[in-house]
């Protein structure tokens, strides 16, 4: 407010408002002057790089001119905020996006041709955003995207990482792992240093009086470390609304470092402080369904969460409402567990700071938050040892500790009989050492608790959280399915189809209300639509063999069946039984006589994805999948009928060639792991079909694209237990078939047997938690079904073109909207130009 231009002065601004170009001249101008005047370059040392920069400044300047007119309207209209904490943000490129969503693609193309450029070029110049690991970083993206076409008013707050997940080499055959600074140039972020928080570290807790004659706590002392806030502007889809994610990055407090250590001659030390400052938002952790309980992580969650809510209840409080208003203004939804010490806080503001009463706090906070859960794997449940939490934030353990105190005493009373009960569900979990349950606590402290499919949804509620069900009885926990953003995933991934659906379905409009692909149903069985849909699907496939080429060095036919499989690579998501599965293939072909084998329907398969550093079995895995590809590739009796490649470095911007080249992709997870999966839907959105297993989406997927469009096998969830309870108490019999495989990688075919024993001894000897020799016969079967129906061209088509067709339900707009509704009771801001 005290920045404002008073009155008087405000024409000048009204006459001055920067215009937005809206023609190709327009789009030039704006070019032309970002490489003289922002680069200092000129016609005679414009490159790519140089053209990337300049048309990301011009299309950014158009973004900035929504974006401030957004937060002017939200401001002033002062309606229910959402705010959305999540520690990964997995954005990929932003420049195709953000001229997508303005409604800029022909005049960017156009404009960028008349200046000697190719739009694609451009666009393949941008180093993708990478501060996430794998499917929750995704989600939260496409999450942002629907946000701001929905027009909803909603915030992303993160970590500004400098370095996010790193760059995958391959070299002889392992995975090798290479730092990801993303930072050179990036013109999608706005640093302000004016927007900054204090927050504070380990130190003591005082109780005092204050003047009312109250005992309040009081922290004291530790040390602080400064929060500064970076923008990047989130442009909805064909609408003005330009919302903002605002990432947080930690610097040392008191300028660049300490003068006075400085001054003293103590240069070390001085600068040591300042680099530990700055270490906590340094880099995100490469871990995808895996908690690794380490201090500096902590020190992160608690950094962003402090940051972003201080922001929020700042926000709050200008508009001068009484506090009993908070949650008719704020929801709060915690992705994953990550964010929860948000709940802490906001209570510790509320009593401590702000001097509400324990219970009146405690109901606005638990009216404000929502939590979502996206993975039942023990290993990635976060829990933090008791000792951490009281050194780094002793007010939050206090704290922590009383809520659990009055959870427990309210379930003491109505389960008077159940003693184990209170053992169960505390917060606290009295082991050596004690640890805190960190979903226990998002649970306690959220009204809704939410998993990402149907299936996942009920298993927290029977497994995970059973307990809590009782306690709180079930509506407390809900399902939102997953979803993801049509404008990228189709849009941008696969212009051409996008186009080709465009003509049936009377526009683009199917961009906003996906629903609307159904009209292509009509068209299924049509000759002349289904040869364009193939001719398409072959172009696809023809980029993506080119790229193979070029990074592989492998020549693959684009006429061969694409069978791809890319995702982190986890033992649950089963990349094993793939490979195992392609030797099993080879194996066949091998076998047979010369006439027989040309019968054959040739294959690609195709992996890619990052293993966790630390994951020494995903990393085997990575090493088999190259071992084979090294041997098979190369073995002239087999030629085209199969090839194996493993692409380096997958990313989002690699799923976005990636996915619309696929005829069938593998989403085969252990029934029962895979919370949802969201590369399942946008393989089958790019007109691919899917093999998978009856998990997660894949459920849904087949409820409404139907069984003859999907392949599904294997055990079902409710069957995994008991298998696993006979493989480790009866006599575990391995399938035949893969028997046969682990025998040959025995013999050494695929490069010293040793290096994979791991892999075959898990399945053999470590009771095969995954099931993998349980469903292999399954899935040799149903790959068998999948090339038979692949044979039927005609057939397989019209499969591909009625799977899209039904497809409308797994937008994020539909997410978006559910969790609008149903947890946080928020509304869109109608937009009056
Ligand atoms: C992932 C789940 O593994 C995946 O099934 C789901 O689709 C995705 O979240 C989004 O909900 N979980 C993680 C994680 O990425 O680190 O727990």
């Amino acid at each position: 407010v005290e920045a404002s231009i008073p009155e008087p002065q405000r024409e000048a601004w009204k006459r001055n408002q920067p215009e937005d170009f809206k023609d190709k001249d327009g789009f030039e101008r704006a070019v032309v002057r970002h490489v003289e005047t922002t680069l200092a370059r000129s016609m005679f040392n414009c490159d790519e790089s140089a053209a990337y920069s300049a048309t990301s400044l011009a299309i950014r300047d158009r973004l900035i001119t929504g974006w401030n007119k957004t937060q002017q309207r939200q401001t002033y209209r002062d309606a229910k905020r959402v705010y959305y904490l999540s520690l990964e943000f997995l954005m990929g490129r932003a420049l195709d996006n953000a001229i997508l969503n303005v409604g800029l693609k022909d005049v960017t193309k156009a404009g960028l041709a008349d200046l000697g450029f190719r739009m694609e070029d451009i666009i393949s110049q941008e180093h993708d955003a990478a501060l996430g690991n794998g499917g929750l970083g995704r989600l939260a993206a496409c999450f942002l995207d629907s946000l701001a076409s929905l027009n909803y008013p909603a915030w992303g707050y993160g970590l500004r990482y400098r370095y996010g997940i790193f760059k995958q080499e391959i070299i002889d055959g392992y995975q090798v792992e290479v730092p990801d600074y993303w930072l050179d140039f990036n013109p999608w972020e706005f640093p302000r240093h004016d927007v900054t928080v204090d927050i504070q570290f380990f130190g003591h807790v005082n109780k005092t009086i204050n003047d009312q004659g109250k005992t309040v706590s009081v922290w004291e002392g530790g040390e602080t470390v400064v929060a500064v806030a970076y923008d990047v502007p989130i442009p909805g889809y064909d609408t003005p609304t330009t919302n903002n994610l605002r990432l947080w990055s930690s610097k040392a407090s008191g300028g660049e470092f300490d003068f006075q250590k400085f001054n003293n001659g103590d240069y070390e030390s001085s600068v040591a402080d300042q680099q530990r400052a700055e270490t906590i938002s340094a880099v995100l952790y490469p871990n995808d369904n895996l908690e690794r309980g380490k201090e500096l992580r902590l020190k992160q969650q608690y950094f962003w969460v402090a940051a972003s809510l201080h922001d929020i209840v700042r926000r709050f409080k200008k508009s001068k409402r009484p506090w009993s208003e908070f949650t008719d203004q704020v929801a709060i939804q915690l992705n994953d567990t990550h964010p929860t010490l948000a709940i802490v806080e906001l209570q510790r503001i509320l009593i401590d700071v702000e001097g509400l009463e324990w219970d009146v706090a405690w109901d606005l906070v638990t009216n404000t938050f929502g939590y979502t859960n996206h993975t039942v794997l023990p290993e990635a449940l976060e829990k933090w040892p008791v000792g951490l939490v009281q050194h780094l934030l002793p007010r939050h353990l206090q704290i922590i500790y009383d809520i659990n105190l009055y959870f427990l005493q309210k379930v003491e009373k109505a389960f008077p009989k159940d003693r184990d009960m209170l053992r169960r569900v505390s917060i606290i979990e009295e082991s050596q050492p004690k640890m805190v349950r960190m979903a226990y606590l998002a649970i306690v402290g959220s009204h809704k608790v939410n998993g990402v499919a149907e299936l996942h949804s009920d298993l927290i509620k029977t497994t995970i959280f059973k307990d809590f069900v009782q306690i709180y009885g079930p509506d407390k926990f809900t399902n939102v399915t997953n979803g993801i953003t049509p404008r990228r995933w189709l849009h941008q991934a696969n212009p051409r189809l996008a186009e080709l659906i465009a003509s049936k379905c009377g526009g683009n409009s199917f961009l906003k209300d996906l629903t609307q692909l159904n009209r292509l149903e009509a068209h299924a069985k049509d000759p002349n639509f289904r040869r364009e849909w193939a001719e398409i699907k072959y172009a696809n496939k023809v980029r993506l063999s080119r790229y193979i080429k070029e990074a592989n060095g492998v020549t693959v036919n684009p006429a061969a069946l694409f069978d791809v499989q890319v995702k982190r690579i986890h033992e649950y998501k089963r990349q094993q039984l793939n490979i195992f599965g392609v030797i099993h293939r080879y194996l066949a072909l091998k076998a047979m006589k010369p006439e027989d084998r040309k019968k054959q329907l040739p294959r690609v398969s195709i992996f890619g994805g990052k293993a966790a550093p630390g994951y020494w079995m995903a990393k085997q895995i990575i090493h088999l999948i190259n071992a084979v590809g090294a041997v098979v590739n190369k073995d002239e009796d087999i030629g085209d009928l199969l090839k194996v490649i493993f692409l380096e470095d997958y990313n989002v911007s690699k799923a976005e060639m990636i996915c619309p080249a696929s005829d069938i992709s593998e989403h085969i997870s252990t029934a029962g792991t895979e919370a949802s999966g969201t590369s399942n839907m946008k393989f089958v959105l790019n007109g691919g079909l899917i093999i998978g297993t009856c998990d997660g989406a894949n459920i849904e997927i087949t409820r409404e694209v139907g069984e003859n469009n999907i392949f599904l096998f294997g055990n079902l969830a409710e069957d995994v237990e008991d298998l696993r309870h006979a493989h480790n108490y009866g006599s575990h019999s391995i399938d035949s078939d893969l028997d046969k495989v682990f025998g040959e990688i025995e013999k050494g075919t695929f490069g010293a047997p040793d290096d994979f024993g791991a892999l075959i001894a898990a399945v053999r000897h470590h009771g095969d938690y995954y099931l993998v020799s349980d469903d292999f016969h399954s899935y040799i079967q149903t790959h068998a079904l999948v090339d038979e129906a692949y044979r039927n061209q005609d057939e397989w088509v019209s499969k591909c073109i009625t799977a899209v067709a039904r497809m409308g339900f797994f937008t994020s707009d539909r997410c978006i909207d559910e969790y609008a509704e149903s947890i946080w009771n928020v509304e869109p801001l109608v937009v009056r130009e």
